[in-house]
């Protein structure tokens, strides 16, 4: 055979095998909920899924003779499986986990990799973490969700349809029909996962720095809060606090008592979260390593030698999270930990993050030797995209155990979908830059949009200093994030809200305070979201998603259905955002904090402007420094009406104990508050009412905006 027949067979058979697609099997798992296999070979051989709360069971067949969305599943030229959907070329895409850029994904590329991507660009096509999901829009506002149940990398390619190009396995896909984008999303909490309620400290202002040290430092930064009014409710402990960096210890000279750190910073109303990495030194003498390797927890090597990566403190060792016994040694390191009055977790480096290597992480064909439930033993390519949510999973059972009748709260830099139910997450290691600020609002809505709506950026940016401008904006709308944090780098100038003029810091108070302000309606949005699965951040689309002019519009968000934030986030402030039509005559009603700080709330040009949809009641309280500040807090509630044309509002308010874990047994008061235009005046009334909390005896005040 001369080379060029040889030439001509290997085109023939590289032919055949682009394009040798599947006879696919298809299931409904109930209504509009469908799932489909390569074929029947791939539907036995399904793995279990690890973003499930519970394995989908088959409901029947799915007749797919007039479904249009069927997948086709091919093996491409490089081996790799790929499921291609055709979708109208009018349909818009969002999604595909965290991500940088734009809020509307069509014409991009995303690869399921999770990476430590310090000082990432607009073009990165892999972050932290992992989300094979897209949420998919027709022009008539109906909407789709395309899961392609993999942890494996994964490319998913919006430029022409939806197409996932995976590695390892042949993945099913799930399909999630329904009317409104935001219906989808509930579908995909119900099979994903919701968030679980948190500590209502959790939910007010974080502040931190890589790092606050030593522990004087600490106290002095909470104690200037409370100097200058400046309410926020969390403070964060990031890995100068260990000793020489060896998880779960503290340094003897710059926190030798962590107890008594944490007590001081209670009084002054500060609850603290405290870092733990996943790399684990080395070391014989040193507990961790010594009680781990006592019972063989870590990650091997292909060969089965103990896997050894660099990380902060030199050569570590890395618990195989995907394993049941390794993960209940890991929650019984917090038993000791959490009694230091430790609040929070924050789990930071678990892609895992490695050191010195080109991969950034650990060996592809490294072993875990995961539970039957997750798949069995697997390399690491198979589970890398799993092993950050895994840790936290067992961080989360360790806090729980440590302190059963306290609400926990992790935060977590790696993730995957359905891992919302264990943890927070952030967008990792920003930059303080416009262009950073500007796509950290759709880097939060997109996350949202992947099942993750507890999530934020680094407000005023992680790498770089960034300018007093640039905090003023970013802390602006940031601080109604779901999830409020300002970090910085460590080398960085200092970046608190006193740290540049008293001009941002009188925008960061005044910011702040709209978050203290609006806490009565940021917890039901949470309490909704714990319960229904409904993103908090959402893009304005959400408010009319047959307004095809609202698609790509990213400068604002809404939180929660009835307020709409609309941020200034270019350097001069000359971006106009598209703002929802009005509604049977109705315009969304611009409103601010008017009377306070002698007007000026409504003066501070760096600060986002508010609108509130017709119909709607927002619930505000008054400023309140931390929760539990004012225990008489209660005692008073603004009602922020706008009527519709009708006349008429409603919104909700939830109450509970703000910890623990009675709002579970009915311990809660969710009311309806209902507005009626009554002539020249608005009569107000609690329309229904449920739960057993008694109900506060208190002053309401009704503010009626717009027409
Ligand atoms: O622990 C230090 C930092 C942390 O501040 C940051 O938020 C993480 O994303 N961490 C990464 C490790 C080093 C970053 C250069």
């Amino acid at each position: 055979m001369n080379i060029r027949c040889i030439q001509l067979v290997m085109t023939i058979l590289s032919a055949v095998f682009a394009s040798a697609s599947f006879a696919q099997t298809a299931e409904i798992i109930r209504d509009g909920v469908y799932r489909f296999d390569a074929s029947e070979d791939a539907r036995l051989h399904r793995r279990p899924s690890i973003s499930m709360v519970r394995q989908l069971e088959s409901s029947g067949e799915f007749d797919t003779e007039n479904y249009s969305l069927v997948p086709t599943f091919t093996q491409n030229e490089e081996g790799r499986y790929v499921a291609s959907i055709n979708i109208e070329s009018s349909t818009s895409l969002y999604g595909t986990g965290q991500v940088a850029g734009p809020l509307l994904r069509n014409g991009f590329v995303t690869e399921t990799w999770n990476y430590d991507a310090f000082g990432y660009g607009l073009d990165a096509q892999n972050l932290y973490t992992s989300q094979p999901w897209v949420l998919a829009v027709r022009e008539d506002g109906s909407a789709f969700g395309v899961l392609a149940d993999t942890t494996e990398r994964c490319e998913i390619d919006l430029r022409n349809g939806i197409t996932f190009r995976g590695v390892g396995y042949q993945f099913p896909i799930v399909i999630i029909e329904s009317d409104s984008p935001s219906d989808v999303m509930k579908e995909l909490a119900e099979l994903t996962g919701k968030i679980a309620m948190p500590p209502r400290w959790a939910i007010g202002f974080h502040q931190c720095r890589y790092s606050y040290n030593p522990d004087s430092r600490v106290k002095e930064v909470a104690d200037e809060f409370r100097k200058r009014s400046l309410p926020a409710d969390v403070i964060w402990m990031d890995i100068d606090y260990m000793n020489e960096y060896r998880v779960f210890t503290f340094d003897p000279e710059e926190f030798p008592d962590p107890t008594e750190l944490n007590d001081y910073l209670d009084k002054v109303g500060f609850s603290n979260v405290w870092m733990i990495d996943p790399g684990v030194k080395a070391e014989e003498g040193y507990f961790v390593y010594d009680s781990g390797t006592e019972l063989n927890v870590w990650t091997s090597t292909v060969d089965g030698a103990v896997f050894k990566g660099e990380v902060w403190p030199g050569v570590c060792v890395f618990p195989d999270y995907l394993n049941k016994d390794v993960r209940t040694w890991w929650s019984g390191l917090y038993k000791d930990f959490m009694a230091y009055n430790i609040d929070g977790v924050w789990n930071d480096m678990n892609e895992p993050a490695v050191f010195n290597v080109e991969s950034k992480t650990m060996p592809e064909d490294n072993i875990h030797h995961a539970d039957p439930e997750l798949g069995g033993t697997g390399s690491h390519a198979r589970y890398h995209n799993v092993y950050g949510m895994q840790m936290i999973r067992a961080t989360r059972e360790g806090v729980v155990a440590a302190n059963p009748n306290k609400r926990p709260f992790v935060l977590s830099r790696a993730n995957h979908l359905g891992g919302q139910r264990y943890g927070a997450t952030w967008t990792g290691d920003n930059s303080a830059t416009w262009e950073h600020l500007d796509m950290s609002i759709p880097m939060t809505i997109n996350l949202g949009l992947s099942g993750q709506p507890f999530a934020g950026p680094d407000i005023g940016g992680f790498a770089y200093n960034g300018d007093g401008e640039l905090y003023a904006r970013w802390m602006g709308f940031g601080t109604l994030f779901p999830f409020a944090r300002s970090h910085t780098a460590k080398g960085n100038i200092d970046k608190e809200p006193w740290s540049y003029t008293p001009e941002v810091e009188a925008t960061s108070r005044r910011a702040l305070e709209r978050r203290y302000r609006l806490m009565p309606y940021i917890y039901t949005l949470f309490h909704e979201s714990s319960t229904t699965g409904a993103p908090i951040a959402m893009p304005t689309f959400f408010a009319d998603p047959n307004d095809f002019a609202l698609r790509s519009e990213d400068d604002s968000f809404l939180l929660g259905d009835h307020l709409l934030v609309s941020a200034k986030v270019s350097p001069e402030s000359d971006r106009v955002s598209v703002l929802p039509k009005s509604i049977n005559g109705v315009e969304w009603a611009k409103f601010d904090f008017e009377s306070y700080d002698g007007g000026r709330d409504s003066k501070d040009s760096d600060l986002p402007d508010l609108y509130i949809r017709p119909g709607s009641i927002i619930v505000t309280c008054p400023v309140t420094q931390y929760f539990g500040d004012r225990p008489d807090q209660r005692d008073e509630i603004t009602l922020i009406v706008h009527l519709d044309a009708n006349g008429e509002a409603t919104g909700t308010l939830y109450e509970d104990a703000g910890d623990g874990l009675e709002y579970l047994e009915g311990e809660y008061l969710l009311s309806t508050f209902k507005a009626v235009r009554d002539g020249d005046s608005v009569t107000v009334k609690i329309d229904s009412q449920s739960g057993n909390m008694a109900q506060i005896d208190r002053k309401i005040q009704v503010r009626v905006v717009g027409n």
